[in-house]
């Protein structure tokens, strides 16, 4: 039975999930979900995931919710060599730090994104915030090549998805936030990534478009 994967490719946690499928090269069906028209507030999605949100992965009679939780087991059960999230036990926990930290800062663009549909404009408390994790992200990238040092994992799968969807709030200079940059830039070297090029960019044409700007 094919894994079903329900999305929006303008959800940074769904281009997390999509990441690792495509870095597994997993094969997939994929079931868009319009969060924009509520789609995800059917019953048949409400059946799958009792939050009502995306991604979901069906896997035969197993149904996944949260991207961290998906990745996981995508890894654990489709990557035999388990290099994105390794067997060791302190690997594992320096992956959670961040797979936790990611959730914090999904809540808060999150938050931004509802603020923004409702009120066409983005807070200066929001620029700041989104300014605190880059400054934090750029000071902790220094002379790291990936989040939890030489291995690519999937907390760089979370935090590239998200850090793409901050990006639409507010570009990441790289001049000023050059580690953030120079990861971002590694990671455009994946054959895979390209894969969640077309999310960011929707992301950045529907922020754009509730601030008007053309
Ligand atoms: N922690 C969850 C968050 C899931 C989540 O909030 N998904 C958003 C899209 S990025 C969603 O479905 N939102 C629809 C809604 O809240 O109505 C994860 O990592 O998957």
């Amino acid at each position: 039975m094919v894994v079903k994967l329900y999305k929006m490719d303008m959800s940074s946690c769904c281009r997390a999930v999509l990441l690792t499928i495509k870095a597994l090269n997993i094969p997939v069906e994929y079931i868009d979900v319009n969060l924009l028209t509520g789609e995800n507030w059917q019953p048949h999605i409400a059946k799958l995931n009792p939050r009502c949100k995306v991604p979901i992965l069906e896997d035969g009679n197993d149904i996944i919710w949260d991207s961290h939780a998906i990745n996981i087991y995508l890894v654990k059960k489709y990557d035999k060599g388990n290099t994105l999230y390794p067997d060791d036990l302190i690997a594992q926990v320096h992956i959670h730090e961040w797979l936790h930290f990611d959730t914090e800062i999904f809540v808060k663009l999150s938050n931004a994104m509802i603020q923004l549909h409702a009120t066409r404009a983005i807070t200066e408390e929001t620029y700041t915030d989104v300014r605190k994790v880059y400054e934090m992200l750029n000071n902790y990238l220094k002379g790291k090549k990936w989040i939890t040092g030489d291995n690519l994992t999937i907390a760089d799968f979370s935090l590239l998805s998200t850090i793409g969807s901050y990006s639409a709030c507010l570009d990441v200079d790289s001049e000023k936030y050059r580690n953030i940059a120079a990861w971002i830039k590694e990671a455009e070297r994946l054959p895979f990534y390209e894969a969640t090029k077309k999310g960011i960019e929707d992301v950045k044409l529907y922020v754009k478009s509730m601030l008007n700007v053309q």
